[in-house]
């Protein structure tokens, strides 16, 4: 079971545009489309992002109660909201759609530079996400863009907001952030107190080789436009599911199968009490 590797799709991001990659899903229609397609080619978690009708960000929480209920009709996915949203919006905004009580939300745990943006997690609003996590039974997914963002992690187990275990994402890649050199992602999980999960979301280029570094130590994987819109350099991919596919192929030949969403609760101790 701690063999299965865990595959998050990211299908949609906030960035990604269809001038970017024309299979980008945008309704909630094609969200939970695209999302059922990745779980066959085996994916156990869809990270959770909408846009309003003109295709643009929005935390709204009918958008994504809609999406999240059209994926459930569908699949047995685990669906985790973003509550990064996009740079810019405000925490109400982007905490609104916890309200909803999907299993799992991301937690951003320190601010970033974001290209040429600033992406703001100051302390009240990562103590505020965390403490609405918990008091809704939500398992966090902390997002570590950089290694300081984990000592931070840490502070809110301190005050008793964050429970261990814990489950990190490394989102590596971004300017902005840690780069996604090997020894970037040795050290990040070497960093991590003992006994919690991780998964690696490398963004472009670092995305693959960066995922086949986690198969081998032991940690689980993040894929989908929303961190990278290609198959292979210059070559478009041609859905999330493709590139769901690749990363459970691989795995597969290295011995550990792709997870179920049933597995990955497991792993993950998603419990519907977090
Ligand atoms: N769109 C980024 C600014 C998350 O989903 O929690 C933030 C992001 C992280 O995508
Ligand atoms: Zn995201």
């Amino acid at each position: 079971m701690g063999d299965k590797l865990i595959i998050t799709v990211a299908l949609t991001g906030a960035e990604a545009t269809r001038a970017d990659n024309p299979q980008l899903p945008v309704t909630p229609e094609e969200i939970a489309e695209a999302a059922c397609e990745a779980r066959e080619a085996g994916a156990a978690i869809v990270h959770l992002h909408v846009r309003d009708p003109h295709g643009n960000p929005t935390q709204d929480v009918e958008t994504f109660r809609r999406a999240m209920e059209l994926i459930r009709s569908r699949c047995d996915m685990i669906v985790q909201f973003s509550t990064g949203g996009a740079v810019g919006m405000t925490a109400a905004e982007r905490g609104a759609p916890l309200a909803l009580r999907p299993e799992m939300a991301t937690l951003t745990c320190g601010t970033v530079n974001f290209g040429r943006d600033v992406f703001m997690n100051p302390p009240e609003i990562m103590e505020s996400f965390a403490g609405e996590m918990a008091r809704l039974g939500i398992k966090p997914e902390i997002e570590a863009f950089e290694a300081g963002m984990i000592n931070n992690a840490m502070m809110l187990v301190k005050k008793g907001l964050l429970k261990e275990p814990l489950h990190f994402d490394f989102v590596m890649g971004v300017p902005g952030g840690i780069t996604g050199r090997p020894r970037d992602l040795l050290y990040l999980a070497e960093s991590i107190p003992a006994g919690s999960t991780w998964s690696v979301a490398g963004i472009g280029r670092f995305e693959l080789p960066l995922a086949v570094m986690a198969m081998v130590m032991g940690g689980h994987v993040r894929v989908g436009f929303e961190d990278n819109v290609y198959y292979s350099k210059g070559v478009l991919a041609e859905s999330n599911a493709q590139l769901v596919a690749r990363i459970a192929r691989l795995s597969r030949e290295l011995g550990r199968e792709a997870a179920t969403p049933a597995e990955a609760r497991r792993i993950l101790g998603i419990t519907g009490s977090n």
